[in-house]
């Protein structure tokens, strides 16, 4: 994570980056109209600048933090800086690379002494939220023609009834609205996070990353998922054993051309006899 890095030695980065410059611009716009060669200094200034530029834009992205708000303040001084530097440096915020939660714990648990817990009465886990959601799905769970739907469809593992893209954060509605059944629906790849349980807060209890949650009778939970990072085929499932098995089951796919795990893992046939799960008691 460059935004750990020792202050000592982004002290030097940006000692290095405006020492050369200075001197740069000391040769260019001090000596050589001196020794008579103004216009030479003068032909290359426009590329001289913009590469000054390009490697504050490097320099920031590579420091983070500060350096990119340093950036962005310049980008925005069109009054006082050159052409060459506001719009080198105006797509500065979105290129800052995303950095891993766990690597944000590890610094910020290292600079607090402390683990997050502790620190603080509640630190999300997940820290997804609905703004950041490119679409969202309904799904259905419901008895049908005598057995379990969802979306008024049986489970079929040719068909994908969901392609979100590898890396998308979506909103997945369960909606558990028509009849007297419960179903606790899972999730294969990833956790998802409750965001609301009939348009109420979700239960303390149930506030952290999930892979299954609860729909009760009559109950719409919406839940938020990044779904990777890995791609393929996976299934979402009532977790009743007799609802999945008629037939309350789903396919959704992540990217394209990911494992299909009908043929890297496919069923076998069961060729010996599982033992019981109890034995008689002994007669001798
Ligand atoms: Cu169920």
């Amino acid at each position: 994570m460059t935004t750990a890095r020792h202050p000592r030695a982004r002290y030097r980065t940006i000692l290095r980056f405006a020492a050369r410059y200075i001197a740069q611009e000391w040769w260019f716009a001090v000596v050589l109209p001196r020794l008579g060669l103004g216009a030479i200094a003068h032909r290359g200034r426009a590329a001289r600048i913009r590469g000054i530029a390009v490697h504050f834009h490097a320099v920031a992205l590579d420091l983070g933090g500060l350096m990119i708000k340093v950036g962005q303040f310049m980008s925005s001084r069109l009054d006082v800086l050159p052409p060459e530097i506001t719009s080198e440096l105006e797509g500065l915020q979105d290129e800052v690379p995303a950095v891993e939660f766990e690597q944000i714990r590890e610094l910020a648990e290292a600079e607090l002494g402390v683990p997050l817990s502790r620190a603080y009465s509640f630190f999300d886990p997940m820290p997804l939220a609905a703004a950041q959601a490119v679409r969202t799905r309904e799904w259905r769970f419901k008895r049908h023609q005598g057995h379990w739907s969802i979306n008024n469809q049986f489970w079929d593992p040719a068909r994908m009834d969901a392609a979100p893209g590898q890396g998308d954060v979506e909103i997945w509605t369960f909606d558990n609205r028509s009849g007297g059944w419960f179903h606790p629906i899972h999730v294969h790849l990833t956790d998802f996070k409750i965001l609301d349980r009939n348009g109420q807060p979700p239960q303390p209890y149930e506030v952290g990353p999930k892979d299954v949650a609860y729909a009760g009778e009559g109950e719409v939970v919406r839940v938020i998922a990044k779904f990777g990072p890995r791609r393929g085929k996976y299934m979402m499932h009532c977790h009743n054993v007799i609802h999945e098995d008629h037939d309350m089951m789903t396919n959704f796919e992540v990217g394209t051309g990911g494992p299909d795990p009908v043929t890297t893992a496919p069923p076998k046939p069961v060729t010996d006899p599982l033992p019981p799960l109890v034995r008689p008691p002994s007669t001798a």
